[in-house]
């Protein structure tokens, strides 16, 4: 098949995905257009059968917000006219889906594009005034729309009240990338530090202070380290609540970093501790290294951690430090969460598994 992928090119985990099944796409013998305002972090060179435009925005002293959307419908058309491309896979549904039917509009309509919703797409900015009747009016268009948790397809119909149905196709990690490489186990480390981890892009919705607040209670009982990776508004206070608990000296922030495939897998812990989740790709990244998880039970985190981790109340950085402390005072408990969660990462979310679902969704909707 010939496939256009739009996604949005910063940090973030739609972006990931979607780059994510370029690559994989294109391993599978299709003919892939990625189309984004930048080059996304993930995006290999030299990929064959993978192929990247840029959509220009072009600036005006009369635009205070150039149409992006705009732009990226011609971008669109354009793609679709020079490649032939028989289907377009949006992710992110604002304003990608709407720019998706307007891109079928001009085309004649004989355009198909599927909208993958991954998070605040639907529970935060969608359902804002100013985006929702757009982008309602653009899903009940799609010719197929998929959700990444059912914890989302489930606000997706609550929310919007959409009729249309909404699969639930979960996120993938490459299991072969993401993987242990032979952490040494505490007791075997001549500090016998335990290393947590936290990783994303520091938005409000994050709480990366409270993961500060919990890895302050967990060290007075144990010699332990903060390892933040990413960056974000939230980077600042977040280091200043680390200084305010004064364990400022064992939290490292290594900003963006792109090989967290061989930093997760240092860790004996990821800690999570966001206010809405729809899926938490980096907890799974972490799972599939071996890395156990503690998150706030929130969104769809559930449906990714399962039994192989713990989830405890938003809001309470006490409870993330008593659940973590369970784990990290009992190496035996460790290491059984450590395997369950990489066999749960292996056994439901590998790539070709979730591609293998997306291509049965191209071939519907193109009939
Ligand atoms: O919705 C967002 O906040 C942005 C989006 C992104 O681009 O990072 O994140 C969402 O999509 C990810 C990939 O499907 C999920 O792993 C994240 O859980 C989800 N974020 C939220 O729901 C806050």
């Amino acid at each position: 098949m010939r496939i256009g992928i739009v996604c949005y090119p910063t940090v973030g985990g739609s972006g990931v995905v979607a780059t994510e099944m370029a690559h994989a796409l294109a391993q599978r013998g299709h003919e892939v257009h990625l189309l984004s305002y930048d080059r996304p972090g993930r995006l290999r060179r030299g990929v064959p059968g993978l192929r990247f435009h840029q959509v220009a925005v072009t600036a005006y002293p009369l635009f205070r917000y150039p149409p992006y959307d705009l732009a990226l419908a011609t971008r669109m058309v354009e793609v679709r006219e020079e490649a032939r491309v028989d289907l377009f896979h949006v992710h992110y549904a604002i304003p990608h889906a709407v720019s998706a039917f307007l891109a079928r509009s001009i085309c004649g309509g004989c355009l198909k594009f599927v909208t993958t919703l991954h998070g605040t797409d639907i529970t935060v900015v969608g359902s804002d005034r100013a985006y929702m009747r757009p982008t309602r009016f653009a899903l009940e268009q799609s010719d197929a729309v998929t959700a990444v948790s059912k914890f989302l397809a489930d606000e997706t119909h609550l929310v919007f009240g959409v009729k249309k149905d909404v699969e639930v196709v979960h996120n993938f990690v490459d299991v072969d990338r993401f993987k242990p490489n032979g952490r040494r186990p505490w007791r075997e480390r001549p500090d016998q530090e335990r290393v947590l981890v936290h990783a994303s892009n520091f938005r409000p919705v994050k709480r990366v202070a409270d993961i500060v607040r919990a890895f302050a209670a967990i060290r007075k009982e144990l010699p332990a380290r903060l390892v933040l990776i990413g960056d974000g508004p939230d980077r600042e206070h977040a280091m200043a609540v680390a200084t305010d608990l004064g364990c400022q000296h064992k939290v490292e922030h290594l900003g963006m970093q792109d090989n967290l495939e061989q930093l997760l897998p240092q860790a004996d812990l990821f800690l999570s501790a966001s206010e809405t989740e729809s899926f938490g790709l980096s907890i799974l990244e972490a799972m599939s290294c071996g890395v156990p998880c503690v998150s706030t039970a929130v969104g769809g985190v559930a449906e990714v951690i399962g039994d192989t981790g713990r989830l405890v109340p938003f809001g309470q950085p006490e409870a993330m430090a008593k659940a973590a402390l369970t784990i990290l005072h009992d190496d035996g408990q460790h290491e059984h969460l450590a395997n369950l969660a990489r066999r749960r990462a292996v056994e439901h979310f590998a790539t070709d598994r979730v591609v293998e679902a997306y291509e049965k969704i191209y071939k519907r909707v193109l009939g």
